[in-house]
């Protein structure tokens, strides 16, 4: 089996400025804070723990290249892209739209890199180069709406790389399967008209953004039911997801009948994430990769592309993401190095009536998931 893997050194130069979202205040109180919470140096460890660990050598690396402007407008509006740009040649940068979502000058290279990276690896998926891969990228995207970013990303890298599928590659049927632990709003909004892309959402029920991600948001006029959102109580483990991958995710996937998975990876679902409130184990992660991937063997030839999205534990992500790489690449188990993590049993609780409910709820959409006509 090959497995490719994507990252580059811009992507840990990602320039967030401080704080933001805890903005200071210094005479009422509000003491500076020096690393915003999308600081880059979760995932730059994560890239690093892949290659020390030696995971990284058994790759394919496939290499990143900036999406051009043509690119990133099949996602997002002109007046959009041309802000970014221009933000980007002033000397402090600018902001994607929310006041959190800030980048440095030159950061419209790195946001285009990031599209480019989760285009190239959909890219070597699609055309059997690898079987499946991912894309290590920053900053992240699934936030993104077509005319601004918020809550960290920039532009819809998934979505670019979707979008290229469709339009370059002549794919027909996309699966977007988020586990990013917030909802992934942007997603759903670029595909909410195209019954040719099944958006699907696990999340913390309104945690970000807090009023969107719930069941009843179900699609377009003319793509009804290829939008999938699975909002789950806080407090929900490994047991939680593998349960509602079971019942809702890959199910779901069958029906639709994907040439292509992407997965939007985030590792903030994880026991030790601070934005966040779910339990998600790093052999959860990986857990749960390897049940897409058998969902990928049935329906595309395990065509399964992922593409890095949140994740702010400095302690965990690194090890979330080592785990998931190594898991869709086949390869055995890597606890015995990890295992001063995995022996505290964190995130392995059972399941709980009230998140076996919600995921219920949303297994009830799935028979109305459209087939392949
Ligand atoms: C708050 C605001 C956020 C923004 C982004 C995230 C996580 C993003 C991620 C979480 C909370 C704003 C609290 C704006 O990881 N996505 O995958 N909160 N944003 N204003 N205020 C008061
Ligand atoms: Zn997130």
């Amino acid at each position: 089996m090959t497995t490719g893997y994507l990252w580059h050194e811009l992507f840990g130069w990602v320039d967030t400025g401080g704080g933001s979202m805890t903005p200071s205040d210094v005479l009422n109180g509000l003491q500076p804070i020096s690393h915003h919470f999308a600081h880059a140096d979760n995932k730059r460890r994560m890239h690093e723990l892949v290659m020390v660990s030696g995971l990284g050598d058994k790759l394919i690396r496939i290499k990143a290249r900036p999406a051009t402007k043509e690119e990133l407008l099949r996602a997002h509006t002109r007046d959009y892209v041309e802000r970014i740009i221009h933000e980007s040649t002033l000397p402090k940068g600018g902001d994607a739209g929310d006041g959190i979502t800030s980048f440095g000058k030159g950061g419209y290279g790195i946001c285009a890199l990031a599209a480019g990276g989760a285009l190239e690896m959909v890219e070597a998926v699609v055309k059997g180069n690898i079987r499946n891969g991912y894309a290590l990228v920053n900053p992240c995207g699934h936030h993104a709406v077509s005319e601004v970013g918020m809550g960290f990303c920039v532009f819809n890298n998934v979505a670019v790389a979707a979008k290229h599928a469709q339009q370059v590659l002549g794919v027909k049927r996309i699966a977007i399967v988020d586990w990013d632990v917030h909802h992934g709003n942007g997603t759903q909004s670029i595909f909410w008209s195209d019954p040719n892309v099944l958006t699907i959402s696990i999340h913390q029920d309104r945690n970000y953004p807090p009023n969107s991600g719930f069941h009843s948001e179900r699609g377009g006029q003319g793509a009804l039911n290829t939008n999938i959102n699975i909002p789950l109580p806080p407090g929900t483990g490994d047991a939680g997801y593998l349960e509602a991958m079971d019942k809702v995710i890959v199910p779901a996937l069958e029906r639709f009948a994907p040439e292509i998975i992407i997965v939007a990876s985030g590792f903030d679902a994880s026991v030790f994430d601070p934005l966040a409130r779910q339990m998600v184990s790093a052999e959860g992660f990986a857990e749960m990769t390897k049940r897409l991937m058998a969902a990928a063997e049935r329906c595309c030839g395990g065509k399964l592309a992922m593409v890095q999205e949140g994740g702010y534990s400095i302690h965990y992500v690194a090890i979330c993401g080592a785990l998931t790489i190594n898991a869709l690449a086949g390869f055995e188990p890597m606890r015995d190095a990890l295992s001063f993590v995995f022996d505290q049993q964190y995130g392995r609780l059972k399941i709980e009536t009230h998140q076996a409910e919600a995921i219920e709820k949303a297994a009830q959409l799935v028979s109305d998931v459209p087939t392949p006509a």
